[in-house]
């Protein structure tokens, strides 16, 4: 199978179960379960959290394991969609256009924006509190894993640290703290839901974790790039906004061929951690691949 007809496959298997685990639009309060489904279900969403779940899960335990991911799958992509409908609001980034149509603020209000958000972030735990547990990871062990990714020390971190910095001089060393908690974090947590979910035992774990952490700087160094040589169109979001907020970028410390050849140089390493995992990773790779590559 061609490597985009996989991504389409996970994509549509993943809005598949997405829809099945969120309540429809026409339940009341309506409005939010309509607010929450916009930003969901935007045509421009990459899933590329769930898709790296899901990977993981084939990498650890076949296909039988990727059904099984498919609830923590589902999980990740509400976090990731609550903090970007967040994010987009005018007390943040102030953007009027994500995923390729209008910021959920935008068509529904702030008010309801926060709240779809609030719900999203809410309905993850839900998620991921009615999905299977393993031998290894019970419940308690993964609503722990989403919790700290999603807490203060890690997302909220990331978003505190970039929010705090815009305008100022920030080193690499600062750059980095942001996006390892804003990008690599969740991406992280995405591969490792995947490993837990095909049972997989302390050793796999921790490969998948340093193959996040560098796929996921990886990601960020990319986004940064793209910012700068990318259109609204293409981008499904404002481009050159990091210029515009005076943000601190891989591009701006590093000049664009530095920042490419970093994003080169964490592809790399992360594709060094996968080794242990021989053939079975073939679809991480693939995925890593995909992302130093990507247009959007
Ligand atoms: C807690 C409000 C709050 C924010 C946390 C994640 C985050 C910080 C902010 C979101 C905006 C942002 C620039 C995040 C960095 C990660 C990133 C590049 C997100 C975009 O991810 P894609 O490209 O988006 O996977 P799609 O729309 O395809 O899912």
């Amino acid at each position: 199978m061609l490597f985009s007809a996989y991504l389409a496959a996970q994509r549509q298997r993943i809005d598949r179960a997405l829809d099945r685990a969120l309540p429809k639009e026409t339940r009341k309060p309506a409005t939010i379960h309509r607010a929450m489904r916009y930003s969901l279900f935007a045509n421009g969403a990459k899933r590329l959290r769930p898709i790296l779940c899901l990977a993981a899960a084939e990498a650890c335990g076949g296909a039988r394991a990727v059904s099984e991911a498919l609830p923590l799958a589902c999980a990740v992509e509400c976090i990731h969609t609550y903090s970007l409908i967040h994010d987009d609001l005018p007390a943040m980034d102030n953007d009027d256009f994500r995923r390729g149509q209008p910021t959920c603020h935008k068509v529904f209000g702030e008010g309801l924006a926060v709240l779809a958000g609030d719900a999203l972030l809410t309905h993850a735990f839900e998620l991921v509190a009615r999905a299977r547990a393993w031998p290894r990871y019970d419940t308690r062990a993964l609503l722990h894993e989403l919790a700290v990714t999603s807490g203060s020390l890690k997302l909220i971190a990331g978003q505190v640290a970039d929010l705090e910095g815009e305008g100022k001089a920030i080193d690499l060393a600062q750059l980095r703290f942001i996006h390892e908690g804003k990008t690599a974090a969740l991406l992280t947590t995405s591969l490792r839901f995947g490993a837990m979910s095909a049972n997989a035992d302390a050793t796999t774990l921790r490969t998948l974790t340093t193959f996040g952490r560098a796929l996921g700087v990886a990601f960020q160094v990319i986004d940064d790039i793209l910012d700068v040589t990318q259109t609204t169109e293409k981008l499904g979001k404002s481009a050159g906004k990091d210029v515009a907020a005076q943000k601190a970028t891989y591009p701006a410390l590093l000049g664009l061929d530095g920042a490419r050849a970093e994003a080169k140089r964490l592809t790399a390493r992360a594709h060094a951690a996968l080794r242990p995992l021989g053939a079975r990773a073939e679809k991480l790779r693939a995925l890593a691949e995909h992302l130093l590559q990507r247009e959007n």
